[in-house]
């Protein structure tokens, strides 16, 4: 993905009688390899979670059960998503600024991330976060 950006993706869903199913693969719904997934649960009312970037990490986050709010900056724009549906991801890329909120009680937010788990690569400075990426925009136009 392009450093900076998101993008919000739909999955198809193997649908019959019996129901759905849903399959994510590699470099195909996800655009990278996964290497590591984790989930959200039991998130409380009134809490923000986030409230980072990363340098290096790109993830896919859905919403398997329930809802959130989710606000994404890449310090030139930013945009707030519903995460609301099962069958929606929301594409995240590095250097993006993430802030999730207004969980619902019942909410499942699963997310598929393309590294192991590093606290190196969190940018938890929101002033550090803004200066990452100006200097990586100011470096691709120069
Ligand atoms: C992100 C958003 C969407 C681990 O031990 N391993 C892991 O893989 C992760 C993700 C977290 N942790 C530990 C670190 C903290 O002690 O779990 C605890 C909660 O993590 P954090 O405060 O970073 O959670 P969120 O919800 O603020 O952020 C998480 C991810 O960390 C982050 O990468 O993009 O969800």
């Amino acid at each position: 993905m392009k450093v900076g950006s998101w993008e919000v993706v739909q999955f198809q869903s193997k649908g019959d009688d019996r129901g759905e199913l849903i399959s994510l693969e590699n470099f195909k719904e996800v655009p990278f390899e996964t290497k590591r997934v984790y989930y959200i649960i039991k998130t409380k009312a009134g809490v923000t979670r986030g409230l980072h970037a990363h340098r290096h990490l790109e993830q896919v986050l859905i919403a398997i059960a329930g809802s959130c709010k989710i606000k994404v900056e890449n310090g030139q724009s930013t945009e707030t998503y519903v995460l609301n549906d099962c069958k929606t991801g929301l594409r995240i890329s590095n250097l993006v600024w993430r802030e999730m909120s207004e969980f619902s009680p019942d909410c499942v937010l699963l997310v598929l991330a393309s590294e192991v788990y590093d606290p190196s690569d969190y940018i938890r400075d929101r002033k550090i976060f803004l200066q990452e990426s100006a200097a990586f925009y100011q470096d691709s136009i120069s």
